[in-house]
Parts: C-alpha cells; sequence; structure tokens
C-alpha cells in the first residue's frame, strides 16, 4: 500500500501520470492557483470541454482530457471553502478524494496525481487537509488494486514537509 504512495515537491501540470486531479470550482470556467496553471498549460481547448460538462457541486468530480498536458486526463474536483469546521468540511473534502480515485478507475487511470485540495484559496488548514487525503486514498487502496500509484504534489516546501510528517502518522 505504502509503496503506491509518492510525495513529491513541483508542479502538477509537468506530472506524467495519466490523470492529474484539479482543484477546481462549481463553475469549472478556470480560476487561480492551480486551476489557472493546469488550464493555461492545458489549452484553451480545455475551458471549451469544461463549459459544455456545465458546473460540479463541491465534493463531486468530473473528468476531461488533458490535451497539451503531459496527463491524458483532468479530474475536475471542487473541495470546500474553509468555514470554520463545522460546515461539513471534513467530509467534503474526503469526498473529494473518493471521488477523484473512483473517478480515475472509471477512466482506467493507473497512475494518478494530486494537489492539495482546498488549502490555498479555499483556507483549508494544511495538516487536517493532508490527514484526510491520505486517510481516505488509504481507504480507497484497500478497497480496489486498480490504482497503481498516487501521487502527491506539494507546492512549495512547507507543504512537502507537512505532507511528509503525516504520512508517517498514517501509512
Ligand atoms: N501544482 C501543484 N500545486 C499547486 C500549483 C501547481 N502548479 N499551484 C498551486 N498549487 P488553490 P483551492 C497548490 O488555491 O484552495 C482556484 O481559483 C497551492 O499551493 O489552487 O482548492 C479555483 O478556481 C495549494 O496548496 O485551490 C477555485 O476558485 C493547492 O494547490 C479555488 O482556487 C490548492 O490551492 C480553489 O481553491
Amino acid at each position: 500500500m505504502k509503496e503506491k504512495i509518492e510525495i513529491v515537491e513541483g508542479d502538477i501540470t509537468k506530472q506524467q501520470v495519466d490523470a492529474i486531479v484539479n482543484a477546481a470550482n462549481t463553475s469549472l470556467l478556470g480560476g487561480g492557483g492551480v486551476d489557472g496553471a493546469i488550464h493555461r498549460a492545458a489549452g484553451p481547448e480545455l475551458l471549451e470541454e469544461t463549459r459544455k460538462i456545465g458546473g460540479c457541486p463541491t465534493g463531486e468530480a468530473r473528468v476531461s482530457g488533458g490535451y497539451r498536458l503531459p496527463a491524458k486526463w483532468v479530474i475536475h474536483t471542487v473541495g470546500p471553502v474553509w468555514r470554520g469546521g463545522n460546515r461539513n468540511e471534513d467530509e467534503l473534502l474526503a469526498s473529494c478524494y473518493r471521488n477523484s480515485l473512483k473517478a480515475a478507475v472509471e477512466i482506467g487511470a493507473k497512475t494518478v496525481a494530486f494537489p492539495s485540495i482546498s488549502t490555498g484559496a479555499y483556507g483549508f488548514p494544511l495538516e487536517r487537509a493532508t490527514k484526510i487525503a491520505f486517510t481516505e486514498t488509504k481507504k480507497f487502496l484497500e478497497k480496489d488494486d486498480r490504482i497503481e500509484k498516487v501521487i502527491f504534489v506539494c507546492f512549495g516546501k512547507e507543504a512537502f514537509n507537512t505532507y511528509k510528517k503525516i504520512f508517517d502518522q498514517i501509512f
């Protein structure tokens, strides 16, 4: 199980995987942060496709092509906005990971890269989000062996160090 997880520091748009996950918003029409980076790297065809998808509720996931990205697919998921922790944020974030992994299995993606969903503009505390990311991924990989590798892409040293620390607590 542990050997299926990789933690790297870098830019998710550069990952050579079957699918990358995007931390999008409910419109799926692009934005800042990792969403902006993914749309820039994929090219305008991505927006054309996500416009047709027509949005995505918080906690769910939708699949598009990867266009100019090395990844064949983008799995768009919408994390919760942090509102203090009593507004179902934990469960919604957990369902982002579950639904993204489920979507990966459905399209036949064997390697998947995740950003740290909700921990940028949406303000979710990093350690708490990282625990949820690992717990859900672990549960999923335990019951479904079709995904071979999950890469957590950390944007910056602080996130990388947090991921490394929490990894040892959960796996
Ligand atoms: N590769 C990997 N991680 C990145 C990259 C990158 N190129 N760029 C940023 N991150 P955020 P959210 C990290 O704000 O909190 C958008 O406008 C970043 O350091 O991108 O889910 C959407 O359209 C942070 O750790 O997503 C939504 O409106 C993590 O990605 C809103 O932001 C997530 O930060 C979603 O907010």
